[in-house]
């Protein structure tokens, strides 16, 4: 078990023990931020699903406190699902969430703190009337699940909330109107549907401000604003969003880019990531999105290990107002209290086929911000490089091409039996034009031969003047990596045997072969979040 015990994060949000899958109602009240899970108490798989929670005054230092939610009634016997936190006006907390029923069907109910002047929100009552949504007729009682925050309809005298669905294999977002949380009107057709997309889990809608970085809350319509509206595909367990223009008259939600649509466009993150949700956060006026990492290795490891899963890091959702057409992340800025020591390289020559180790004290816990310069003369140069590249299909790092790969390698050890690059390959098309990709290579993340080793990642947008700059969060066996200000992000989940705690180590690395790159690199050794269980132990 030793070697499995490495494997745990020192800063990511993880229970003791057991199975955690979805982030769960998320919100701040009275000082502190709570954060709930989908948990099974009994066992490092899923099952028995129940709310876990636990509470922090900076999203990062978490306290566990006793569980929210346990499957004890009818309606939510096999389970108490996904569900979504609305604060309104006079400040009432209204949780909703999905109840898997005795004969296995899904309905929605409500539920609410019985104290609303408890700040840890400790106790937690289900309504009388549960259920108060059954799946409606046409839907399947198992394609009904995971109500959405409300917000408010253009009257302003109405909540609406929104759960996804499937018909057929088109996946669909059902509206409904509710004054108490208590009645609901379905309103006709459906806020958004996209055929071949199938069931769409976790659906979150919310807007963004175009013009502004601060974040807006979920009733907040009209110019300046767009709405991202995303689905959590059941079908390849990735999370997709899309911008678009939302109509509350009609209830209507209309992509920008049709291309982009929800579930055939953009991914939040091209790694492991799934079931995500936001909320606004109105401590801080800013967007903030949970999203489950599971395991990539065997079931039978989770049960030895005696736990699965770890959340993200919250990251700030934004607008990315440059290119307009997609959406930032970035992890919240609390994060940085966990550094100290920063090691700084200034100008790093790599020339092609270049590796230089790069020295720090606990290279299995960093913050590693870099940027890259290409060589300008072997740039132009070039008549064209690998079109039709792509991440996951092109051979990982040991590709070689002209302008491609340069970038990072965490948690490798000293021979580089192990190691996972993180890196942008350039290409050139034959209509002249320059992509850039953005990858994380897991094929020799680990020796161990029972978990995924794949090459993940995606095109990102570069824009004239702009360096190739990444930041990644190394932690154990987990690495979140964002390029270009988190315009594309991937999470990997790793497993390394060698590059392990002081063992390992952090390299810089240029495997194109003809540029030159100059790359700039700024490291923090991170702190581990020391997350304990409530009752507080004060010894
Ligand atoms: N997980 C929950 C469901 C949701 C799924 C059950 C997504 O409510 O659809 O644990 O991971």
């Amino acid at each position: 078990n030793a070697i499995l015990s490495w494997q745990r994060t020192a800063y990511h949000f993880q229970p003791e023990h057991n199975w955690m899958n979805d982030p769960n109602g998320p919100l701040f009240h009275k000082g502190w931020y709570h954060l709930f899970y989908q948990y099974n108490p009994d066992s490092a798989v899923w099952g028995n699903i129940t709310w876990g929670h636990a509470v922090s005054k900076d999203l990062i230092h978490w306290l566990h406190l006793p569980f929210a939610m346990v499957p004890d009634h009818w309606y939510d016997i096999n389970g108490v699902w996904t569900g979504s936190a609305t604060i309104l006006p006079d400040g009432q907390i209204v949780m909703l969430y999905t109840g898997d029923t005795y004969d296995v069907k899904q309905v929605q109910c409500l539920a609410y703190p019985a104290n609303l002047s408890d700040p840890l929100l400790l106790d937690w009552v289900k309504y009388s009337g549960n259920p108060v949504l059954v799946p409606p007729p046409g839907i399947g009682a198992k394609d009904f699940r995971d109500p959405t925050t409300a917000w408010l309809s253009p009257d302003g005298d109405k909540w609406r909330i929104t759960i996804g669905s499937k018909v057929n294999t088109t996946g669909i977002s059902l509206v409904y109107e509710t004054v108490d949380f208590k009645t609901y009107d379905m309103l006709d057709g459906y806020m958004h549907a996209v055929p071949g997309t199938g069931m769409w889990e976790c659906v979150d809608f919310y807007p963004v401000s175009m013009s502004e970085i601060n974040g807006l809350d979920t009733s907040v319509s009209g110019s300046g604003v767009k709405h991202v509206l995303k689905a959590s595909l059941d079908d390849d367990k990735n999370d997709y969003y899309a911008l678009g223009v939302y109509d509350p008259i009609e209830d209507k939600w209309i992509p920008d880019d049709p291309k982009l649509d929800v579930g055939i466009g953009l991914r939040y993150d091209y790694g492991k990531y799934y079931a995500s949700k936001t909320f606004y956060d109105q401590n801080k006026q800013r967007r903030i999105l949970w999203g489950w990492i599971r395991e990539t290795d065997s079931e039978y490891a989770d049960i030895w290990k005696g736990w699965a899963s770890v959340q993200s890091i919250p990251r700030t959702v934004m607008f990315d107002q440059k290119t307009g057409s997609n959406i930032l992340q970035w992890p919240v800025s609390e994060v940085e209290e966990l550094r100290s020591e920063i090691v700084e390289f200034d100008n790093v020559k790599l020339g092609p086929g270049s590796i230089v180790p790069l020295k720090v004290d606990t290279p299995s816990q960093l913050d590693i911000v870099a940027s890259f310069e290409i060589d300008e003369d072997a740039f132009e140069g070039t008549v064209e490089a690998d079109a039709g590249y792509s991440c996951p299909t092109s051979g990982g790092a040991a590709n070689r091409g002209e302008l491609g790969p340069f970038g990072v390698i965490v948690l490798g050890d000293k021979t580089l039996s192990e190691g996972t690059p993180i890196y942008f390959y350039v290409t050139k098309g034959t209509n002249g034009k320059f992509e850039t990709h953005f990858c994380a290579d897991e094929l020799r993340s680990s020796l161990a031969p029972d978990v995924d080793k794949v090459v993940y990642g995606s095109k990102v947008p570069v824009l004239h003047g702009e360096k190739y700059s990444l930041r990644s969060l190394v932690d154990h066996s987990i690495v979140e990596s964002f390029a270009q200000g988190g315009r594309t992000v991937i999470t990997s989940r790793v497993y390394p045997t060698r590059a392990v705690d002081g063992a390992a180590r952090v390299y810089l690395f240029n495997n194109a072969t003809k540029v030159s790159v100059t790359a700039s690199v700024k490291m923090w050794n991170m702190g581990s979040a020391d997350i304990r269980t409530f009752p507080l132990n004060e010894q």
